[in-house]
Order: structure tokens, then sequence, then C-alpha cells
């Protein structure tokens, strides 16, 4: 634990290090493309606009950073035909070194979801779904991802215009025989949130919900947490200090927000809070830390893309870092002595503690640049791709004329 004066002692940098070395982060094609809020998009010359360029950048992420090897699909934005994109996605992790993350199916975009997906009245809808997640299954398992992503937009707008309970029973039939397809090394995360896109209710929107779909669905289903997936108060650590005390904590989709679901970069806002859970985490000595998938999930609507996402992972290392600082033993005796302003103080000199040092000399010693953002900006990858991703852009209008 660093001393009064901020000092860290060398057993501080070596819990550090340890950390630093299991420490990897997913990052999500749709981050690199054009998105935008529900009032409309500003287009970016460098942003991705085809799954190669989606590969090609998050080569660039993991080249500058080492610890994003892996990058989260969403099925319909990156295999718009389905199982049959499945080798052209292989080819592509071999030539970019980077491999298929978390697979996400898309409930939320075909007209026929106006009235839900798993959970539509429609059981010729619901099947539509289903088929959908089977699918969805069977690309993991051949692209070696180990977990399918669900997020469920489902919900209505009024009430008495749909049955909540019933819906219930729809989800639970569908998740259950999506799980019973899942193979031996897969699972299903089951992620909620309070509203958006249905404002009255939703059908999957807290953890409470999640959890006990994901218990019923069977063993491989686990909860994931968005951390812009919360009202305003949640105490979202004391939520992972659950998930994990139930062994059912799968991940994250991590972000930050001001207001709802923001998906600003993470711990632009309030990386405090990033750290708390990280701490949750890191004392915990029960859960196996390679069950937890780490993953991104943000829309850069107005900064740089592949910058935002080199600077999110940086902000990421660093906040675990600064949670790996904590004295574990020492704030054990001081909370069972309810020493109230030592406990806290231990707590906050980790989180005031800057890592930046040992964080940059970690990323040296295996060969990273250390400073990833600058190294982005040296290399001239991003004017390189605006160049050629705008003059094509702009080929490709122009043959549409
Ligand atoms: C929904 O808000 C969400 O968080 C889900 O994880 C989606 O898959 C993702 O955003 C991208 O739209
Ligand atoms: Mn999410
Ligand atoms: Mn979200």
């Amino acid at each position: 634990m660093p001393d009064l004066n901020g000092a860290v002692t060398e057993q501080d940098q070596q819990r550090v290090w340890a950390a630093l070395d299991k420490f990897r982060i997913e990052i999500p094609s749709w981050g690199f493309a054009n998105t935008g809020t529900r009032f409309g998009k500003f287009s970016q010359p460098a942003a991705a606009s085809t799954i190669e360029e989606k590969f090609a950048d998050a080569a660039q992420v993991n080249a500058l950073t080492g610890v994003s090897s892996t990058m989260a699909l969403h099925v319909l934005w990156d295999l718009p035909s389905g199982k049959s994109d499945i080798p052209k996605i292989q080819q592509l992790e071999r030539t970019y070194g980077i491999r298929s993350g978390s697979i996400n199916p898309n409930l939320f975009q075909d007209q026929e979801y106006k009235y839900g997906s798993i959970c539509n009245p429609s059981a010729e809808i619901r099947g539509n779904a289903l088929s959908h997640l089977l699918d969805s299954v069977e690309i993991g398992r051949a692209l070696n991802s180990r977990d399918v992503s669900m997020w469920v937009s489902d919900g209505s707008n009024y009430p008495g215009t749909q049955s909540i309970r019933r819906r219930i029973e729809y989800m639970e039939e569908v998740l259950a025989a999506t799980h019973a397809a899942l193979g031996p090394d897969q699972r299903m995360l089951v992620e909620y949130k309070p509203f958006e896109p249905a404002f009255y209710h939703t059908d999957i929107a807290d953890w409470g919900m999640a959890l006990e779909l994901a218990r019923r669905a069977g063993p491989k289903a686990k909860v994931l947490v968005d951390t812009g997936h919360h009202l305003q108060g949640t105490n979202i650590e004391q939520i992972v200090a659950w998930l994990l005390h139930l062994n059912a904590l799968g991940g994250f989709h991590f972000n930050d927000r001001k207001f709802a679901d923001d998906d600003l970069t993470l711990g632009s806002i309030d990386p405090y809070q990033v750290f708390r859970i990280f701490h949750e985490i890191l004392s915990d000595t029960t859960t196996n830390f390679n069950d937890i998938a780490f993953m991104i999930d943000q829309s850069h609507n107005l900064k740089g893309k592949v910058e935002a996402m080199v600077q999110t992972v940086a902000t990421a290392q660093e906040l675990y870092a600064k949670a790996a600082l904590v004295d574990h033993a020492k704030l054990a005796e001081l909370q069972k002595s309810c020493s109230l302003v030592e406990a806290e103080e231990t707590f906050r000199e980790a989180f005031w503690t800057d890592v930046r040092p040992i964080v940059r000399a970690w990323r040296q010693s295996h060969n990273l640049p250390a400073n990833p953002l600058t190294a982005l900006a040296e290399s001239g990858y991003v004017e390189k791709i605006s160049q050629e991703r705008s003059a094509k852009n702009a080929a490709s209008v122009s043959s549409y004329a």
C-alpha cells in the first residue's frame, strides 16, 4: 500500500504488475462504426463501414495496447448473411491476428420485433427470434467464441397493453431452448437494462430479473452487467458483489454515463465507480478471474473512434492498476474494527495514487508503447484510414448516383 506521501513500495508494484499481466479487455466492433443518437449521426471519415475495416482498427488498438486481442461481433451488423459469413470472419481473424469475441445476437432491429422478440405474443415471431439465437450459438461455436451476449430490448410503452407475466413465460421458454443448444465451452450472458427503447416496462429490467432468468435457463447462463444500464444512484459495485457471491457474474459491458445509457468512454464521468467495481473483483478470492468477461460497449459519436478505443483500454488498465494497489489484509482489519476514516483513507489512497508510471513501465517491458495514444497519433494510422475510407465512401456514393 502506498504510504501517506503516495510512495509505492516494491511489493505494491509487484501486485500491480501481476494484475496487469492478467488484465484483458474486449473491444466492440460497433465502436469503430458511424453511430449516433436517435436524432442523427455525424459521420467521420475514419469510421469503419465494413467488417474488414473493423478488424483492421481492432488490430491497431491491440498493437498499441497489447491487451485487446478479441473483438465482440454483432451478428446482424457484422455477419449480415449469418452462418454463411463464418469463413469470411475466420479469414479476417487470420489476417489481422484478432479473434472473435462475444457474439451478440440482434433481437431489436427487425421490423417484426415491434412488439418484442422472444417476448412477442406471436409464437411465430418468438420462433424466428429463437432461430436467430440458435444461429448465433452456432456462429459462436464455429468461431471458438465462449460467450453469446443476449440483450433483449423487449418491453412495452403503455400500462395494460401487454401481459408482463405471460412474457416472462415466453422468455423462459426461449432462453431454455437457447441454453440447451450451447456447446460444452459456451456460455450465455443475460444483459439487463431498465428502459430504452421501451419506456413503460422492459422485460429484463434489472439484475434480479436477469439472474433469475439465467438460473432458470441453466448452469451456463450468467449475468452481464452493462455499467450504463442502471438508474441514477444505483450502487453497481454492490450488484457486482452479489453476483460474485452467487457465482453468477458473467462479465461486463463497460462504458460511462451521466444520465442514462450514454455509452461514453469508461471513467470519463466517474472513474471512482470503475475503481470500486474493480476492487470488488480483485478482493474476491473465490471466483475464477477468467470467468469474468471484461468488454467495452461504447458508441463514440463525436470522438475519433480508434482514439477513443485506445483511450478506453488505457484508462481501464490504469483504474485496474489502482484497484490492485488496495491492501486487502489491512483493509479487512480496519473494516473489522470499524475504523471508518482509516478504512476509507486506505481505499482512497489507492485511488489517488498515480499508477501511470507503473503502467507505462509494464507496457515498455512488453515492447508496447509507453503511451499508446501518443503512439497512435505518431503512427499516422487515423490520417491514413481517413483518406482511404473517405475516398472509398465517396466512390461508392457516386457509383449509386
Ligand atoms: C443496448 O443498449 C446495448 O448495451 C446492448 O449491449 C447492445 O448489444 C449494444 O448496446 C449495442 O447496441
Ligand atoms: Mn451493452
Ligand atoms: Mn447499452
